[in-house]
């Protein structure tokens, strides 16, 4: 065996270093406001602004169109790195991610230059539209339609769970072109914000992630060009579900960093709060549970990093494993974060300390990019076919 056999589970240098100036950017320029962001359910204009200026809001964006051209284990780093802080901070760059790869994969260079420099730059964040109130998990049951209208389309629908919803300026909107060929007859697009007859409705009121805005969007005979269809008429259910093949592996970064900021809180915690004569770190009920807590975060770290590898070589059958790693590490963050809020006793169930919000955050990990019930259909799937 060689040296280079046992760097495969090292990091590189460059990621190492992305890794401490994400740290040290997070630390100093978000970390400060994550409290309050939480409490008022304001958006991260702070973050969004450290962020941008530092060319991480959007990092994944291709070096032609402006971007950093980071792989995709860089952009799971980051994202790591800001939900260890900051788990609503941390969605800037996943959903200028989410809503920006599925043009990236299939898009025309043209569309790719209206819309990529300027997420790359921060003056425009992305979403992505797939989910309707009746089409969650069963994604191509969605009704939103697309008609071609002389040389362009016009939208009506309405889709919901949006992030960024009223934020963005540009959205991929999935929607039927050809009402019979059911998945196959789904297209992908790009609307602007201010294209006629883009509507967006009020914000969700979420248990977490309160920084994070969440609405409906509704097209009401929303003109749109010829030009900002993705990909051929009946491709974009094919381009949504390759596109969160891609982005599964960063809502589990989101989990573990998520997870790791709530293990980093409660060691500190543990060490310092004393009952019975000494510091509750030294009774053996205690360490066992950081050392699980741990334990469990370092193997959905190398699970997240593995599937995003995977993703970046252009591996064909990515969907196992990128489910796999939402799924385990979303899991793992839900029981880690919980964990926390035990071992800070009252005190953890109290504002006062940052692992109640983690725990609320956390939650919603489970849920978005597809529940962790539809991750194990996926799997199943891959494994059974
Ligand atoms: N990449 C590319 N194409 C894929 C694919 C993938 N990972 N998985 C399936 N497809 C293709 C299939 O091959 C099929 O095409 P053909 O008919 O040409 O063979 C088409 O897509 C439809 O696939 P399938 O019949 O498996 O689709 P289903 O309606 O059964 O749905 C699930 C599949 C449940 C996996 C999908 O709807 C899903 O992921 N749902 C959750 C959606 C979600 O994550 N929502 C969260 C909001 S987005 S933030």
């Amino acid at each position: 065996m060689t040296t280079t056999d046992f760097d495969l589970f090292a990091l590189p240098e460059e990621h190492v270093a992305l890794r401490e100036a994400i740290r040290d950017l997070s630390e100093k320029q978000i970390a400060p406001h994550a409290a309050e962001v939480d409490e008022d359910s304001r958006y991260p204009d702070e973050a969004l602004a450290a962020l941008s200026a530092a060319g991480f809001a959007a990092l994944h964006v291709p070096d032609e169109f402006g971007g950093q051209g980071a792989d995709g284990v860089a952009v799971c780093i980051a994202i790591e790195e800001v939900a260890r802080v900051c788990a609503a901070s941390s969605m800037i760059p996943i959903a200028n991610k989410l809503g920006t790869t599925g043009l990236i994969l299939r898009g025309s260079d043209d569309l790719k230059n209206q819309v990529l420099p300027s997420v790359a730059s921060g003056d425009a964040i992305a979403a992505y539209a797939l989910s309707e109130r009746e089409a969650g998990s069963d994604a191509a049951a969605m009704r939103t339609r697309a008609r071609a209208d002389g040389d362009g389309w016009v939208l009506d629908g309405a889709k919901c769970w949006i992030t960024n919803g009223g934020k963005a300026s540009w959205y991929t909107v999935m929607a039927v072109t050809d009402p019979d060929k059911g998945a196959n007859g789904i297209s992908s697009f790009m609307v602007r914000a201010d294209d006629e007859g883009f509507v967006v409705g009020p914000k969700e009121r979420k248990m977490g992630l309160h920084g994070s805005p969440t609405a409906e969007i509704y097209f009401e005979k929303c003109r749109i060009p010829g030009d900002r269809i993705i990909g051929e008429p009946g491709t974009g259910f094919k381009t949504a579900l390759t596109t969160l093949d891609h982005t599964r592996p960063t809502i589990g970064a989101q989990a573990v960093g998520i997870a790791q900021g709530a293990l980093d809180a409660t060691i500190a915690y543990v060490k310092d709060r004393k009952q019975f004569g000494k510091a509750i770190a030294q009774f053996q009920g205690v360490e066992f549970m950081i050392a699980d807590m741990a334990m469990k975060i370092e193997a959905a770290r190398l699970l997240v990093y593995s599937a995003a590898a995977r993703a970046e070589r252009g591996e064909s059958a990515l969907a196992f494993q990128a489910s796999a790693s939402k799924c385990f590490a979303s899991d793992v963050a839900m029981e880690v974060t919980t964990n926390a809020v035990q071992l800070f006793g009252g005190a953890g169930y109290t504002r006062d300390f940052p692992v109640e919000r983690m725990m609320r955050d956390a939650k919603i990990t489970q849920i978005y990019e597809g529940t962790n019930q539809i991750q194990r259909v996926v799997m199943a799937r891959a494994l059974l076919r």
